[in-house]
């Protein structure tokens, strides 16, 4: 396996050097195997919550609960962060995970019918 990377990645630290057509040996290639790509760190989004007039403060909170697995204390400081700044972070995730919470939210809040809203952000 690690040789077929090796054989396709032929992105050798001195590949100009003159080739027997033996494969490296393992000293030789520590080089290449440090400059394989890297998997990637996911991007991340911040879900939100937004202030309005309407929403009672206890359905806020049931909604961090739920949907966010927040404990009672740091749901209230959330609700309260939004009711007096317009907008708090609800929590971080993949943009995947992310888009389907602001669903979430936004269907349990409009099948309660509360204007509760919530929208996503990158992180
Ligand atoms: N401002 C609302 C009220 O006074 C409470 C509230 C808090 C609403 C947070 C939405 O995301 C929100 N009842």
């Amino acid at each position: 396996m690690i040789k077929q990377i090796l054989r396709s990645a032929n992105t050798d630290v001195d590949s100009n050097r003159p080739s027997s057509g033996e494969l490296p040996t393992e000293g030789e290639t520590r080089g290449v195997v440090d400059t394989l790509p890297r998997v990637e760190t996911p991007r991340l989004y911040k879900v939100l919550l937004l202030n309005d007039d309407f929403t009672p403060m206890d359905f806020v909170i049931v909604v961090l609960k739920r949907f966010f697995s927040k404990n009672e204390q740091d749901a209230q400081r959330i609700m309260l962060d939004v009711h007096h700044q317009g907008t708090g972070v609800a929590g971080v995730f993949t943009l995947e995970t992310a888009e389907m919470k602001v669903m979430q939210v936004n269907h349990f809040a409009r099948q309660n019918q509360h204007p509760l809203k919530s929208t996503l952000e990158p992180d």
